[in-house]
């Protein structure tokens, strides 16, 4: 297509597929008329993938996922396909600027945090390698809540992406399938058969996901449920409208909502309906499409390789084996044996309270034949392993962790640290029994979208210095440090930085009215809110260093910002508190004319991709605080340093490995290791010796329980703080010392430029380890034994 043709490509799209005359076009219209316009760039190459693949009959890869974290896609798109100076001068012809309209576009929010944007990163990596695959995931009508703060208290109002139209989605009217929950299992001459009391149908939308340079595209396949009928006519004509949509409802409340959490106890029963509805779903498309493509049953692990993300979609062992025994006739010693040939299940955490389990009654009362096969499994296990003592159903409770396990040939950990402690803690046993099963695959992110895409300037000047290879071989960033000298290559470098930091700057002042100096260190951290990330910690740091300031007003203090961003799951007061007290102490300190020229706190809201996309690359320093043996990898951290910013950190997740690639002088480690955390956690009073050893920590600590960032209600944070006295789990007050004294050399280093840059750009020549195309060869090398039919 030529230039003009992709130029007139938009209004034609406007116009025949929107019916909008132009002269009334909003944005909004235009975005989705060039999305239209780009979409149509990819699709061939889409289709063209999806046959390359039929015809090799190759091993697929199928990632099932609870949460597909993708953020915006028009920018993607445009990125991946090259065609950003078209985009731009089309859009310029037209009298639009194509910033605004890409910034238009609602993030899909399908997921809550890292192990959603995981699994997007894994999508556009799949894409690049040529690897064919498919996502399978649930098309929630509503993704994660929208957060605003009121009183500086978090407040959740739905988000509904969907309410606009969404220019990337293909509903698929030929693939609707049906499922069943509940009923009873019957004995039918011998053989158990299945009758379902309540059917739902799973209707596909398939998103494309493009690779680098548009030459391979998979499918993101995303499930709605639908009722098997349309609404019941009789009662409509009857005047019973509620009642005539009542199936209706009750079947789409499967796809309705994205979990912010699963701690509560409402709820339950719709989460496991979830999770089972978009693994049977998908289960049944593998299994169909193997069958169309013709080939005995048990050869199903030469063509399928089922990664299950997290325990989520863990009740696919019981299902395969269900289709391939009950629905197929295999035998089901072989059913089980296939179906563990084909799954692999990655664990994201090693927290007691995140591992699923579910109650006996209710996957008994949901899914009676998965329970009668959970029980089979189990005891196939326990015959294969008689010294065996964990049980997959323990004090009535079903434990997923376990059951995913037993039903992989292959489980991972996402760093090494977490790996090690998967063997040591929650997989103890399994690993004794199964010492080959567990492999670590450190978590990557797509350096397309988390630096090619987000970072202009950086990119521009590294594909100046080594070429644009780097773009899909990121390891390449270390042609990088021969320039590391380079008085000239490194003010170009903090060029890029500076320029990032004012436009961030005066982004805050247009968007939020808050005015930051830009040439402040910008101290950043975002992400979920939870206790054990330790956004406490920071802010009491942030206190304590406003009191020192005061103190001393006329000190060298370096300029500090310290940014947070997050959300909490709606039903966790504590994190909530976090976020509260955090907006409380921004409110008095900004307002402090005595120290504010040298600190400010903000705290924006509503944290999602793009604004990771946005203040990433304007980021000098990464906060990684979490307490050690927590954090299963992270993977903003390795987003930060890509970008630039040294990381403050423990020694915790992937932060490990980034500081064994950066070197230890270009990374500001603090507090106490894994077994120092058990150890300490074991001395009786270890908080109160902590505050009774640091008066800074007592003074910040202090001044929260009297009321200074609460003058209205002075005593709201009593409980806040006889947690971290009294308590203190994660360990906050006995860190305090140590992360104060990392953060006064981070200080020192930024207050020399000649310390500060190198040791910056260091973190960028170093990271290309951490780009997720080394994480799916690893996988694909690891667990799937699955090949890339090469996109060139
Ligand atoms: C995250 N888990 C880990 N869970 O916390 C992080 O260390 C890791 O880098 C990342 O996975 C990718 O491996 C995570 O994001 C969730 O979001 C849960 C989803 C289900 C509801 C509760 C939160």
């Amino acid at each position: 297509m030529t230039d003009t043709g992709f130029r007139d490509s938009i209004p034609r799209h406007l116009i025949y597929a929107l019916g909008t005359d132009p002269q009334n076009a909003t944005l909004g219209d235009w975005r989705i008329a060039l999305s239209l316009a780009v979409r149509d760039r990819l699709v061939d190459a889409w289709l063209a993938s999806a046959r390359a693949a039929r015809q090799a009959g190759a091993k697929r890869v199928y990632y099932l996922s609870m949460e597909f974290l993708i953020g915006r896609l028009l920018e993607d798109a445009i990125i991946n396909l090259r065609l950003e100076e078209e985009v731009r001068a089309a859009l310029a012809a037209l009298g639009l600027s194509a910033d605004e309209v890409i910034a238009d576009e609602p993030d899909a929010a399908l997921g809550n945090g890292g192990l959603g944007r995981l699994a997007a990163c894994f999508m556009e990596s799949l894409a690049t390698l040529g690897v064919p695959a498919f996502g399978y995931g649930i098309r929630y009508e509503h993704g994660l809540f929208r957060q605003s703060f009121v009183e500086g208290r978090q407040v959740e109002e739905p988000e509904d992406w969907l309410t606009q139209v969404h220019a990337w989605e293909f509903r698929r009217r030929d693939v609707r399938l049906r499922l069943c929950f509940g009923g009873e299992v019957v004995d039918e001459g011998g053989k158990p058969v299945w009758h379902g009391a309540e059917a739902v149908m799973a209707q596909a939308y398939d998103t494309p996901m493009i690779g680098w340079q548009g030459k391979w595209a998979n499918a993101l396949r995303l499930w709605s449920a639908e009722p098997l009928h349309g609404f019941d006519l009789d009662r409509f004509n009857r005047g019973d409208y509620a009642a005539a949509a009542e199936p209706e409802a009750l079947a789409r409340t499967i796809s309705r909502v994205l979990y912010p959490d699963d701690t509560t106890e409402r709820g339950k029963e719709l989460r496991l309906k979830q999770e089972y509805f978009f693994t049977a779903a998908s289960l049944q498309d593998i299994l169909r499409r193997f069958e169309a493509e013709g080939g005995a049953l048990a050869d199903l692990p030469k063509k399928a390789a089922i990664q299950l993300n997290d325990t989520h979609p863990a009740i696919a062992g019981p299902e395969l084996v269900r289709l391939l025994h009950d629905e197929r006739g295999m035998a089901l010693d072989q059913a089980i044996e296939t179906a563990r040939g084909c799954l692999s299940y990655t664990n994201h955490t090693l927290l007691p309270e995140a591992l699923e389990r579910w109650s006996e009654d209710l996957m008994t009362r949901l899914l009676p034949r998965h329970m009668q096969l959970i029980e089979r499994i189990d005891a196939a296990h326990a015959a294969e392993k008689p010294d065996r003592k964990v049980a997959l159903v323990q004090e009535g409770e079903v434990r997923m962790g376990e059951l995913a396990f037993v039903m992989a040939h292959k489980v991972n950990g996402v760093s090494a640290l977490h790996t090690g402690l998967m063997k040591q803690t929650v997989f103890e046993e399994l690993h004794r029994l199964h010492p080959d099963r567990i492999v670590n695959e450190t978590n990557g992110v797509t350096p397309r979208r988390w630096l090619f895409s987000a970072n202009p300037r950086l990119s521009r000047l590294i594909s100046g210095t080594i070429g644009e290879g780097w773009v899909c071989d990121l390891e390449r960033l270390c042609e990088l440090e021969p320039q590391l000298d380079d008085a000239a290559f490194l003010d170009a470098y903090a060029g890029a930085k500076r320029a990032n930091k004012a436009d961030l700057a005066g982004w805050l002042a247009a968007e939020h009215g808050v005015q930051i100096d830009p040439e402040a260190l910008f101290d950043v951290q975002i992400k979920r809110i939870h206790e054990y990330k330790r956004q406490h910690l920071n802010i009491l740091e942030t206190i304590a260093l406003w009191q020192e300031i005061k103190a001393n007003p006329n000190a060298p203090w370096v300029p500090r910002v310290k940014i947070f961003a997050g959300k909490a799951a709606p039903g966790y007061v504590f994190a909530k508190e976090i976020i509260r007290l955090i907006n409380d102490v921004a409110a008095v300190v900004n307002a402090d004319l005595e120290t504010n020229r040298f600190l400010k706190v903000v705290f924006l809201p509503n944290y999602n991709v793009s604004l990771a996309e946005r203040l990433i690359p304007a980021s000098d320093l990464s906060e990684q605080i979490s307490t050690a043996g927590k954090e299963a990898s992270g993977t903003g951290n390795m987003k930060f340093a890509l970008n630039g910013a040294p990381t403050i950190g423990t020694l915790d997740g992937a932060n490990v490995e980034i500081r064994d690639r950066v070197g230890e002088k270009n990374f500001f480690l603090f507090g106490m290791t894994t077994d120092e955390v058990v150890a300490r956690r074991a001395v009786p009073d270890h908080a109160r010796q902590a505050i009774a050893a640091d008066k800074r920590l007592g003074g910040a600590l202090k001044a929260v329980s009297q009321g200074v960032f609460s003058p209205r209600d002075r005593h709201c944070y009593r409980g806040f703080v006889g947690n971290l006295t009294g308590h203190d789990y994660f360990l906050v007050c006995s860190d305090f010392t140590a992360y104060w004294d990392a953060q006064r050399r981070v200080d020192a280093a930024f207050a020399e430029p000649a310390v500060w840059w190198p040791m910056a750009a260091r973190n960028t020549a170093r990271t290309g380890w951490f780009s997720s195309d080394r994480t799916i060869r690893g996988y694909m090398a690891d667990i799937w034994g699955a090949s890339s039919l090469d996109p060139a």
